[in-house]
């Protein structure tokens, strides 16, 4: 069991990894000398809310690897619902998963949309590899345009397909840096521009949760018609404070993670 959960997440990482450059980078700043001790806090996935794709079926590659379905946010504006998955390992990444509720737009999002799911086979949704097999569906330029008016996310989704968008570092697990304010610094430092959005540390030590990404990295997507060079993954950095309990806290905070969504904006 905890071998294919290892064969699951290097696939995720190859995989985010092959679109998202700075992931090394940002490795190598973080850890330094001392390099493999980077823990991942969680990684997130995205999906659309039609029955074939929904979180379930994305989750039950999860709950089969024994995770367990833990906190559900709800993110009004952006008409996404979203759950996160724990497993007893405390090595394991947390799995964020989220959703867009497609009903709540416009008939001419719903069309492109189902057009796009109705091209998924359900055997491919069933197979171990499909939280890591990427787009499943043809899609031109024009649609992912159209999308783009509406919602970045299903834009982004439509664009990319089942993968991880992005890997978090545990600020708790480094040994050179121990606030988030400092990994931004550092990696400012280097170039790197941070998710400014609602201001570039979100949450806070009240909130038992502080986090901040990198924005998004980009990278060609072959549409049906053209290739265009589009945002692709982000990296995310979280420190986690104790409840009362002295335990770490493992939730998100669902007003840091609807900023954490527009990494994936076309940088301003
Ligand atoms: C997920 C955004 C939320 C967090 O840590 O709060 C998130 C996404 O961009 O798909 O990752
Ligand atoms: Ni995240």
């Amino acid at each position: 069991m905890q071998a294919d959960r290892e064969t699951l997440f290097k696939r995720l990482w190859d995989q985010y990894r092959a679109v998202t450059p700075s992931a090394d980078r940002i490795h190598r700043i973080l850890a330094g000398a001392e390099d493999g001790g980077i823990r991942n806090d969680h990684i997130a996935l995205r999906t659309f809310n039609l029955e074939k794709v929904n979180l379930d079926r994305l989750a039950a590659h999860f709950t089969a690897l024994g995770y367990e379905a833990a906190g559900e946010y709800h993110f009004e504006a952006k008409k996404l619902y979203a759950r996160h998955f724990e497993h007893e390992d405390p090595a394991a990444p947390r799995v964020f998963i989220s959703e867009l509720l497609v009903e709540r737009f416009s008939p001419g999002l719903q069309r492109i949309v189902a057009g796009l799911v109705e091209q998924v086979e359900p055997q491919a949704v069933a197979g171990a590899d499909f939280p890591c097999s990427g787009r499943p569906w043809q899609i031109d330029y024009d649609s992912y345009r159209q999308l783009l008016t509406e919602s970045e996310y299903a834009a982004w989704l439509a664009a990319w397909g089942f993968r991880a968008n992005h890997f978090t570092v545990s600020i708790n697990h480094l040994s050179r840096f121990d606030s988030v304010e400092a990994v931004n610094a550092a990696l400012k430092d280097q170039g790197f521009a941070i998710n400014a959005s609602g201001g570039e540390v979100k949450g806070s030590p009240e909130a038992l949760l502080e986090q901040s990404s990198t924005m998004a990295d980009r990278a060609e997507v072959r549409f049906s018609d053209r290739t265009v060079e589009i945002p692709s993954c982000f990296y995310e950095f979280a420190k986690r404070y104790p409840m009362a309990s002295g335990e770490l806290y493992g939730g998100f905070v669902a007003a840091s993670a609807d900023k954490i969504f527009e990494s994936t904006d076309a940088a301003a």
